[in-house]
């Protein structure tokens, strides 16, 4: 184990503009499709995209595993956040990524095994010092994640990012418990069929920030309670969604096919859940 890095700062000045981007999960093609939508264009020169405006990418985190391309996701996000062009919260699976590229003992499962399977053909192509350079980056990406943004905007919070959910008296503040919920959510146990039992951490929520989230995919974005869904299954074959702030306008690209490899998913899942 090495040092684990400090946490960027969780408030970011939202004057500007930001646009959210829901679970990538490796559709790297889809992410480029829509970050050029909404405007940011590439500059060979330094090899980033940037918005005219000055606008900033934000990711709800789950940019790696289950899809087809987490490397170009992770090296994408290495670059921006260093260029201060974009920023990301933690996740479920930044979390179990970072342990793994720490050398921590870890069950790599849901997609994740994908990701290892990436590092070892990168290894093989590029050689092993590259391979080693590109996982200290990434483990530094991941770690330093901030559990939540806060979005500012003329000196006052407008609108939090979060990827699984967060409770109200947890804004702003730090510590595992607040880690722990922002990436699974308010999880209650295992069902019989193995998944999560998910609460509905959204109906406590009282206070006057928009509150940004993905993790648990639905069709379609969901606004609820001052709370909005953006994870929209785009690796299930569903669509990547961005959020712009603060003209709340959704923008979303359709996924070009279901990358999961499985038949039964959150979005056929969530279907059949409404049909009963
Ligand atoms: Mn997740």
């Amino acid at each position: 184990m090495k040092a684990v890095p400090r946490k960027r700062p969780y408030i970011l000045h939202a004057d500007s503009g930001v646009d959210i981007i829901g679970d990538v999960h490796a559709c790297y093609g889809e992410f480029i499709e829509l970050i050029q939508k909404l405007g940011y264009q590439f500059n060979e020169k330094e090899n980033t995209y940037r918005h005219l405006k000055g606008r900033k990418l934000i990711s709800l985190g789950d940019i790696t595993s289950r899809g087809p391309d987490s490397i170009s996701m992770l090296q994408f996000f290495i670059r921006h956040v260093e260029a201060g062009l974009a920023e990301m919260v933690d996740s479920n699976h930044g979390w179990k990524i970072a342990r793994w590229l720490d050398g921590r003992r870890v069950n790599l499962a849901h997609g994740d095994e994908k990701v290892e399977a990436e590092f070892r053909a990168y290894s093989q192509q590029y050689g092993a010092a590259k391979a080693d350079s590109l996982r200290e980056a990434s483990r530094r990406l991941l770690f330093s994640a901030p559990s939540h943004l806060l979005l500012k905007r003329n000196g006052k919070v407008q609108a939090v990012a979060v990827h699984a959910g967060i409770r109200d008296e947890y804004i702003g503040k730090d510590g595992p418990a607040v880690s722990n919920f922002c990436r699974y959510g308010d999880v209650s146990g295992i069902s019989a069929d193995g998944r999560p039992i998910r609460l509905d951490w959204t109906r406590q929520h009282r206070t006057g920030e928009l509150i940004v989230w993905g993790h648990d995919p639905r069709p379609q974005p969901e606004r609820k309670n001052n709370t909005l869904n953006i994870d929209q299954g785009c690796v299930f074959g569903g669509q990547l969604t961005a959020y712009r702030f603060p003209e709340d306008e959704l923008v979303g690209v359709p996924a070009k096919q279901n990358y999961s490899g499985l038949a039964d998913t959150p979005l056929t899942r969530y279907k059949k859940e409404e049909n009963v």
